[in-house]
């Protein structure tokens, strides 16, 4: 088991190539991806990374809530990255959660990034739980493990990805590190990987969860 530590981070070495570097006639495959999680854990920093000048900001239809939208060129495909809002809460409804769901769930994009505080993993991975359930291709962004390092908080990747059956890459956004790691692992998952398996919540719940879906006309 590799325990993470900034010592063995690197600054990827093939940079990533945003619209305008891009050559070539052959028309690129596209591909739609989406950054989701908690508030404040640095979607906005890697979306910034990611599409440069190549971005597209307004409003959510009919909401005050802001839309930014850009575009970036990796690995042959084209790639549409959508910022969504934050989730500031899980216990109350905010106008941010309902849009971020509603975009995953209804518009299905091809994989969703969840980027998480790696130095508040536990109240993120509320979110990440909740997305494993919609179903959807994902790869987790543990970003901020420079903050987590510092606070001697050490995160075993390896053993992480496996309780959660999910792609785990460790970034640091503002440094850019981990970014062309976190690109590679999404096009693979858009490739060939498969959407994560629901949590099993044990006997007892799942047995009244079938009980309650019969009940709904879910079966
Ligand atoms: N130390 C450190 N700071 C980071 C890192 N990533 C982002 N930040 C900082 O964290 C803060 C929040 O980053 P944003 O990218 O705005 O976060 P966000 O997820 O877009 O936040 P919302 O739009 O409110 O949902 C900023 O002050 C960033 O500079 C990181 O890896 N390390
Ligand atoms: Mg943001």
């Amino acid at each position: 088991m590799r325990i993470y530590h900034p010592s063995n981070a690197h600054t990827p070495t093939a940079p990533i190539t945003r619209v305008d570097e891009q050559v070539g006639l052959m028309e690129p495959k596209r591909l739609r991806i989406a950054l989701a999680g908690n508030a404040n854990v640095g979607k906005s920093v890697i979306f910034n990374h990611l599409t440069g000048l190549h971005q597209h900001i307004g409003n959510w239809p009919g909401k005050t809530v802001e839309k930014a939208e850009g575009t970036l060129s990796f690995g042959g495909y084209l790639i549409d990255v959508i910022d969504l809002p934050g989730i500031y809460s899980l216990s109350t409804f905010s106008l941010e959660e309902l849009i971020s769901r509603e975009y995953i769930a209804v518009e299905r994009p091809d994989v969703v990034v969840n980027v998480v505080d790696a130095s508040s993993l536990e109240r993120n991975l509320f979110f990440t739980i909740q997305l494993m359930e919609l179903g959807v291709k994902m790869v987790v962004a543990l970003n901020q493990i420079d903050v987590a390092e510092r606070r001697g908080i050490h995160i075993d990747v390896e053993r992480l990805m496996k309780l959660l059956g999910v792609p785990v890459v460790a970034t640091v956004a503002i440094k850019n590190i981990g970014l062309h790691q976190l690109m590679a692992k999404v096009l693979e998952v858009a490739e060939g990987g498969e959407a994560p398996s629901p949590l099993r919540f044990g006997k007892e719940v799942e047995r009244r969860i079938e009980a309650l879906s019969e009940a709904v006309g879910g079966g």
